[in-house]
């Protein structure tokens, strides 16, 4: 059986992926490895979990070795609206990171995922459904880690057969841990607020397409993308995948269908504006389709039932 490291394992997807893993690989194959001690004390009651600074080759590399580690998912980044307010700190953790989680992978022979983003398209990138391999110019520090951390993901394939896999992630809209810093947050911060307030102020136009993903089908993604077979896959840093495409209105228009005293406002953020507004509306991802089976199971109806009813039963529990 493999044995997993999952770096930055408290996060919104992190969360979600290492009982995921457990139920797929053994509780004992999962390692969850975060740098705060505080969430690293949380993640230690349901999993085997470390204290891990990603940008600590040394003690990185020793874990790896000590853990008899097959496959690294590296979570480790901040995300696209964060990355705008301080680049130079984007860079240093995105791309330092990926490089230690790249080197590690050489040395100790480990597969790697490390996740993309639609936030690695930008303006000049045709926005309607955007094709697998296309102009790839962002304009933000988070986009241009991504475009980097691609390239140099497919270099160490082909360089020194690194087994690296990604998927370009859409917003990923979840009820475990919250999101943080990202341009798509509003997407699962709207259900919060709903239910417990019947309201919510939106910081994204209207109108502004993205696409998004219920987050069983960004684990699903993960999962199916390592153990696709390599010899069907024609690309490998980064795959297009996504489940649906909506502006905020459309969606705060499904959620007031079933919290019918809910309303929304707008104050835009020019930071999220200007970045939204330079990602696609919709993804084209009929390679992921065709090279490993990618096939999502939730849709805008689903999810929206699936969320209202987990944030009320949250609420009820009082975590919120
Ligand atoms: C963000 O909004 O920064 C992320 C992403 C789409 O990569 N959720």
């Amino acid at each position: 059986m493999k044995r997993i490291l999952v770096v930055g394992a408290g996060g919104q997807i992190g969360t979600e992926l290492v009982p995921f893993l457990q139920k797929h690989y053994g509780y004992d194959n999962v390692i969850a490895a975060d740098l705060k001690p505080a969430v690293v004390e949380r993640l230690s009651r349901t999993a085997i979990a470390m204290t891990l600074d990603a940008l600590n080759e040394v003690e990185y590399a020793d874990t790896v070795r000590r853990y008899r580690i097959d496959a690294i998912y590296n979570l480790a980044a901040l995300l696209s609206a964060t990355g705008e307010k301080d680049p130079q700190l984007a860079w240093k953790i995105n791309m330092g990171a990926l490089l230690n989680s790249l080197n590690i992978a050489k040395e100790y022979g480990c597969a790697l995922f490390t996740p993309s983003s639609i936030g690695a398209f930008g303006e000049n990138t045709p926005h309607y459904k955007t094709p697998q391999d296309t102009v790839m110019r962002p304009n933000t520090m988070y986009g241009v880690c991504k475009v980097s951390g691609e390239l140099l993901s497919d270099y160490y394939h082909t360089r020194f057969g690194v087994d690296t896999r990604s998927v370009r992630f859409p917003g990923i809209i979840s009820n475990g841990a919250m999101p943080g810093g990202g341009t798509t947050d509003y997407a699962v911060e709207v259900f919060y607020h709903a239910v417990k307030y019947g309201k919510y102020t939106c910081e994204v136009p209207e109108n502004r397409y993205m696409d998004m993903l219920y987050m069983p089908d960004a684990l699903d993604a993960m999962i199916q993308v390592m153990e696709a077979d390599p010899s069907r896959l024609i690309h490998r840093n980064s795959f297009n995948i996504t489940a649906m495409s909506f502006t905020p209105k459309q969606l705060f228009t499904q959620i007031q269908k079933r919290i019918p005293e809910f309303s929304a406002t707008y104050n835009i953020d020019p930071v999220k504006d200007q970045i939204s507004a330079s990602w696609p509306d919709c993804l084209d991802d009929s390679c992921a389709r065709k090279e490993w089976g990618w096939n999502p199971r939730w849709g805008l109806h689903e999810m929206v039932d699936d969320m209202i009813r987990a944030c009320r039963e949250k609420l009820l529990r009082g975590e919120f």
